[in-house]
């Protein structure tokens, strides 16, 4: 009995030492040390053994448990240190490792140009006014001066949806709009910028949809001195304080006199280049005097009344300003074009 003990004992050892994991050490406490384990069962049959072995036994039997408890409780608390050391391995956080850096967005281009363009505007007391893509037919030629027979209707082929409706060509009957809207009193003073459609073949310069900025300005004693030296201002804004400026006749049906502005070449400084086309002038805005028959349709009386107006497109005048070489760039949204407008 007492070699069966120690053999026990020593089996025993053996196993907890040897155990892995604290499920395995939990049935090996269930296995010796439970109620149907083979110490409680030498401790219950103590009755049949005689006077002299009783004690002998009943204390080796003690011994041994309390030895296996020991073994036991032993190697558990090296097993659950185990498994802290394990789990924070496991989990450990290299705080020493760069963070990954969020690249925070930018302004597309022509949103930077078009806003750039209405804070100088906004600065002398004009409103952004916007209107409707798809445009009665009426708004974007008839109160334009643009009659149904009027031939420049065909200079701009346009996308009609039924006969009175069409994608608008320019933004100018937002202001035919706005003009409406101030029953005949002045000031209108408005910025009108937004997108327009015509039948285009897209190409490095052209576009079927684009974007264009109008201004207008409608008051009592308004001159074309007015147009000239807010115009003037303002490419000397967008283009540096050293242009030049001239104004070359044109025609625009909606506008009498009409006249183009024309910036000094800001790459030769007038010396002719490239970018001028020897020149050593620039166009950048379309603009005139607001032809009296389209202050009349919109409920100004033309003999009270004058207005200048201009036209530009921001897609141009961004293309110059960042010397872009295709419009198609502004639309096609690659970001390795996008990221070179990032604001310092
Ligand atoms: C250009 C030229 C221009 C206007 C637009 C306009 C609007 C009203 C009355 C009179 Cl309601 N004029 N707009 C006038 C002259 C030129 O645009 O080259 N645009 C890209």
């Amino acid at each position: 009995m007492q070699e069966k003990l120690q053999a026990l004992k020593n089996e025993a050892k053996d196993l907890i030492q040897g155990a892995r994991d604290l499920k395995t050490l939990q049935d090996l406490r269930v296995k010796y040390l439970g109620k149907k384990g083979p110490i409680t069962e030498v401790l219950r049959g103590m009755g049949k053994l005689s006077k002299e072995e009783r004690p002998v036994i009943g204390q080796l039997a003690n011994d041994v448990r309390a030895s296996i408890q020991e073994a036991i409780d032993g190697k558990q608390g090296i097993l659950e240190n185990e498994a802290i050391e394990a789990r924070l391995a496991s989990e450990t956080i290299d705080v020493t490792l760069p963070g990954r850096i969020s690249s925070p967005g930018n302004h597309h281009p022509l949103t930077a140009v078009i806003e750039e363009i209405e804070d100088f505007f906004i600065g002398l007391g004009f409103s952004i006014a916007e209107g409707p893509e798809v445009e009665k037919d009426y708004y974007n030629f008839e109160a334009l001066n643009l009659p149904k027979d009027h031939p420049a209707r065909d200079m701009q082929d346009s996308f009609y949806i039924t006969e009175e409706l069409l994608l608008r060509t320019h933004t100018s009957p937002v202001q035919a709009r706005t003009m409406e809207k101030h029953k005949g009193k002045g000031p209108v003073k408005v910025i009108c910028p937004g997108k327009v459609y015509r039948r285009d073949t897209d190409d490095a310069t052209h576009s079927h949809q684009f974007m264009q900025i109008e201004g207008l300005y409608v008051d009592k004693n308004v001159r074309l001195s007015d147009l000239k030296g807010i115009l003037t201002a303002f490419a000397k804004k967008m283009f540096g304080e050293e242009r030049q400026i001239r104004l070359r006749p044109s025609f625009f049906p909606f506008t009498e006199p009409s006249v183009e502005m024309d910036i000094s070449c800001f790459h030769c400084n007038g010396e002719g280049c490239s970018v001028c086309k020897r020149t050593g002038w620039i166009e950048i805005l379309g603009s005139g005097m607001v032809h009296p028959n389209v202050l009349e349709m919109s409920g100004f009386d033309s003999k009270e009344y004058t207005g200048f107006a201009f036209g530009m497109g921001p897609e141009r005048i961004a293309m110059l300003k960042y010397g872009i070489d295709d419009i198609r760039h502004f639309y096609t949204n690659d970001t390795r074009f996008l990221k070179q407008f990032k604001r310092a």
